[in-house]
């Protein structure tokens, strides 16, 4: 069975980073509720929940995504971008241990998770302020003599390369052509988020079901006319977070 790696919500979550966003109040119990409700999808998914105590030290720190990238011959533990979320990887690496070797980005170096977009052997990486040219070069190094043809993304306006693009099929994008230029991505067909919805880019495909919150009812409705399933939760304190669907997971196919 595969494994999904979560972590309960923090209940200091409302001092979280933010980056484009302005800080508004975050009702912790709320947020709890619906990471508890985005577990229940996973299970319905048939993944086994792996669920890590919250750390009250790091508000941050329920957005797993963050913290590895893993492929299926090797797990990478990254060093994040933002200063306040390094403490988080620590048990993420223990908890990654017994089921893929591990290697790590170095200082200079600088990676999130949330840059990292992985469809069949390719993996863009968004150069951001969170993922430096040193963090994509290492990546680059470990991944590519197992076959991934690893290499930069360009985009501006939102936190990470996932909050602007992530895949909802085998060869198919959901995207914001507001953050990010389409051309990067050859030979991939793409679903338009709905304008109204600009934060609805961030998608998690788990097998062939995309999980999207129920806040983008019309991009929604976008992907189920393209024929994909769609199942959704309620996600809107998380997204206050500058957090999305993708950010709370770490997925293990086993
Ligand atoms: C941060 O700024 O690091 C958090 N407040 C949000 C991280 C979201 N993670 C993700 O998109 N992968």
């Amino acid at each position: 069975m595969p494994i999904a790696i979560v972590r309960e919500v923090s209940p200091s979550i409302a001092e979280c980073e933010l980056t484009h966003l302005d800080r508004e109040p975050i009702d912790y119990p709320r947020a709890a509720r619906q990471h508890e409700e985005y577990v229940r999808a996973l299970e319905s998914l048939d993944y086994r929940v792996v669920r890590l105590p919250a750390l009250p030290e790091y508000p941050d720190a329920v957005f797993v995504e963050d913290c590895a990238v893993v492929v299926g011959e090797i797990a990478v533990i990254t060093r994040p971008g933002a200063e306040s979320r390094r403490g988080e990887t620590p048990s993420i690496a223990e908890t990654l241990r017994p089921h893929r070797a591990l290697a790590f980005i170095e200082s200079p170096g600088t990676l999130d998770g949330g840059d990292v977009l992985r469809a069949g052997t390719m993996i863009r990486v968004g150069r951001t302020a969170r993922s430096n040219d040193e963090g994509i070069a290492q990546l680059r190094a470990i991944l590519q003599p197992f076959g991934y043809d690893v290499a930069a993304a360009e985009l501006s306006g939102c936190l990470h390369l996932k909050t602007a693009v992530t895949p909802v099929g085998s060869n198919l994008l959901l995207i914001n052509r507001e953050w990010i230029d389409p051309s990067q991505f050859p030979g991939f067909a793409f679903v338009d988020v709905d304008p109204s919805e600009p934060f609805s880019a961030n998608a998690m495909l788990v097998d062939d079901t995309v999980i999207l919150s129920s806040a983008f009812p019309r991009t929604r409705a976008r992907l189920e006319t393209r024929g994909i399933r769609v199942v959704t939760v309620d996600a809107t304190e998380l997204a206050k977070a500058e957090g999305g669907v993708t950010c709370c997971s770490l997925l293990i196919g086993e």
